[in-house]
């Protein structure tokens, strides 16, 4: 198998100045802490553990791109994208819409070789240089609404590559599965009224954006019933997670037959995150991996491309992300080295009552899925 890999340093070069959401205000005893919760560090070290670890060495390197503006004007806005283009250009560089998003000087370069980054892997994937692959770009994508930026996300990179697939490659039915941990807002939007796209978002219960993701999202017009959100319930673990993923997700996947399965990969249900409250272990996501390749085998000739989305812990997002890559590749992963510590922990391993009564809501609705 081949699984191709896509990481560009300017990704780390991301400058998302020195507060932690806003900018630091003494005025208001918001002091600078030198990172904001979107600083790239946590990607860059997992690029680094994919270099290290010699996972990199299994890998087929895909390069990075930047999207043109056409390409991103097939999602967003010419005011959205044109503002980027002009607050790049400041000095100090500017913000991608709602306060919390800064980004330095070149910012839309940046920005834009990350939904380049995710055209590309999808690219590769369709066209068959590579049987799957993982784009780790950033800024991150999927809050991104056509008229705007918001939650660290400057384009949606996703939208951008699945625009790509349908419009230049001709693939006609694309499934985006997000596990970020925040709700995929924007990728939910973009393809509200499309039915050829299947969007499925699963995320902490009304995290962020802090209304909206509910099981009542469903998709309109012509594209009724291929939106589909399972919201999880704070403190659900590995075991809710897999659950919902064999009870909703695949089970949506199979009704929607896609040609190709698009993930939107963050690593911020993890155990550590610092921005969010579920319970997910490294193994975790290499279970959710394996059963979403799983379904793009049986479905799609095993046409998957993941994307980087958030994960904000300093300890274990690089090793969550070396052990999905390695398990995407079907190459033995590093070992956790929080395995030990993380076995007993109750929350990673039970499904409790409220969890699959969460998960029963949003199972129901597959039935719909045209
Ligand atoms: N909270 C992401 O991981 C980004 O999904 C997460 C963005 C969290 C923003 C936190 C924040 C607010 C703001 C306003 C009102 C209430 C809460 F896109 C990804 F990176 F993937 O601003
Ligand atoms: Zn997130």
């Amino acid at each position: 198998m081949t699984t191709g890999y896509l990481w560009h340093p300017l990704y780390g070069w991301n400058d998302t100045g020195s507060g932690s959401l806003t900018p630091a205000d003494p005025a208001v005893g918001l002091q600078p802490v030198g990172h904001h919760f979107a600083h790239p560090d946590n990607k860059r070290r997992m690029h680094e553990l994919v270099e290290v670890s010699g996972l990199l060495d299994q890998l087929h390197r895909v390069p990075a791109r930047p999207a043109k503006r056409a390409e991103i004007l097939r999602v967003h806005t010419e005011e959205h994208h044109d503002r980027i283009v002009a607050e790049s250009a400041l000095p100090k560089g500017g913000d991608a819409g709602d306060g919390v998003s800064p980004f330095g000087k070149g910012g839309y370069e940046i920005a834009a070789l990350a939904a380049g980054g995710a055209l590309a892997m999808v690219d590769a994937v369709v066209r068959g240089e590579v049987d799957n692959g993982f784009a780790l770009v950033n800024p991150c994508g999927h809050h991104a609404v056509p008229e705007t930026g918001m939650g660290f996300c400057v384009f949606n990179n996703v939208a951008v590559a699945v625009r790509h697939a349908q419009e230049v490659l001709g693939v006609e039915r694309i499934a985006v599965v997000d596990w970020d941990v925040h709700h995929g807002n924007g990728t939910q939007a973009v393809f509200w009224e499309d039915p050829r796209v299947l969007t499925v978002s699963m995320h902490q219960d009304r995290l962020y954006p802090p209304r909206g993701g509910t099981v009542g999202e469903r998709g309109g017009g012509a594209g009724l019933y291929t939106n589909l959100n399972v919201p999880r319930p704070p403190g659900t673990g590995d075991a809710g997670y897999v659950d919902a993923m064999d009870a909703v997700i695949v089970p949506a996947l199979r009704a929607f037959q896609p040609d190709l399965v698009v993930v939107a990969c963050g690593f911020d249900p993890s155990y550590f995150d610092p921005l969010a409250h579920t319970m997910v272990s490294a193994a975790g996501f290499a279970t959710l991996t394996e059963r979403v390749m799983e379904a793009a085998a049986e479905l799609c000739d095993g046409r998957l491309a993941m994307v980087q989305e958030g994960g904000y812990s300093i300890h274990y997002v690089a090793i969550c992300g070396a052990i999905t890559i390695a398990t995407l590749a079907g190459v033995e992963p590093i070992a956790d080295p929080y395995l030990a510590l993380l076995a007993d922990v109750y929350g990673i391993h039970a499904l409790e009552e409220h969890q699959l009564a969460s998960r029963k809501a949003a199972e129901v609705l597959v039935a719909d899925i045209p």
